[in-house]
């Protein structure tokens, strides 16, 4: 069985991190480890969240699963939330990473032209040791340009996107996927741009009005279970695409709380299809 080694928070009411990694992976067949890297109370878009630190048990626990032989498919890193976090996570994928594990690195540092609450300069430096060492890295385009220092556009066209993804790939990332990109007013999708293969890859689908917490994580889970699976990158964004656009459709049919995050239980057996076509192609 394949096997994923995530390393985020746990948030405990909000469903984002490791409460949509965990139940994703699993359903897509495919073993879910976790290394929290803190547990909160809820999500950082609540007020007065509380949180327990767990960053003094990362290493620990690794040097623990070495000992006993245990390695992974794919190492998948989220919200890491502290420089001190971000800092330890790069020793735990230095210490487990067999050559043939993938680095998957969804830099959850902000949205909308802002960090995230607690989220600074020091981080955004740990990350980019992550990013340096990641086969995938798949930012939005707030985090493509904290990471690279760019100015941050509402508006853009391909080239300002095409450059962003291939600034971060400069800094040895193998390939980079910007997430949440408009190239139309009524379609959302990603840009790609594969370092190895010297090309770009992109995909629009139709555009839902409406944003939600968590849909990131959902994105990127979906895509490393597909590539674990075996799917080529192309294919497996396209289906964490699909799938993302679908959960969000089904959460506005539900209407609750936003911060409340999506609701992609009821999903779940839409994606098993979805992996069914495109691993039998
Ligand atoms: O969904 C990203 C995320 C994960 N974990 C925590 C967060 C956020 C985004 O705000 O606050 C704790």
């Amino acid at each position: 069985m394949k096997r994923i080694l995530t390393i985020q928070d746990i948030s405990c009411f909000g469903k984002c991190s490791i409460t949509i990694a965990l139940p994703v992976i699993s359903a897509m067949g495919v073993e879910s480890a976790v290394l929290p890297t803190a547990v909160l109370s809820t999500h950082t878009m609540f007020t007065d969240y509380r949180k327990k630190d767990l960053t003094d048990t990362l290493l620990p626990f690794a040097e623990q699963w070495k000992d006993n032989g245990i390695t992974f498919d794919a190492i998948y890193t989220g919200y890491l939330g502290t420089p001190d976090a971000a800092e330890a996570a790069v020793k735990v994928v230095e210490m487990l990473r067999r050559d043939d594990t993938l680095l998957f690195v969804d830099p959850v540092i902000g949205d909308h032209g802002k960090p995230y609450a607690g989220i600074g300069r020091e981080y955004t430096a740990c990350l980019d040791r992550l990013a340096s060492m990641a086969d995938h890295i798949v930012p939005n385009i707030t985090e493509a340009c904290l990471m690279t220092g760019s100015e941050y556009r509402a508006e853009y066209d391909q080239e300002y996107i095409d450059g962003l993804a291939r600034e971060i790939c400069r800094s040895g990332a193998r390939s980079c996927v910007v997430t949440g990109v408009s190239f139309a007013q009524n379609t959302t999708g990603f840009y790609g741009f594969d370092k190895r293969a010297g090309k770009a890859f992109s995909y629009q689908n139709s555009k839902i009005e409406a944003s939600y917490h968590g849909t990131g994580d959902l994105f990127a889970s979906t895509a490393v279970g597909a590539l674990v699976l075996g799917m080529s990158p192309d294919k497996a964004f396209r289906t964490a695409a699909d799938f993302t656009a679908l959960t969000i459709a089904e959460t506005m049919r539900r209407s609750e709380d936003r911060r409340f995050g999506i609701c992609f239980e009821t999903v779940l057996p839409a994606l098993l299809g979805m992996l069914e076509e495109n691993l039998k192609k």
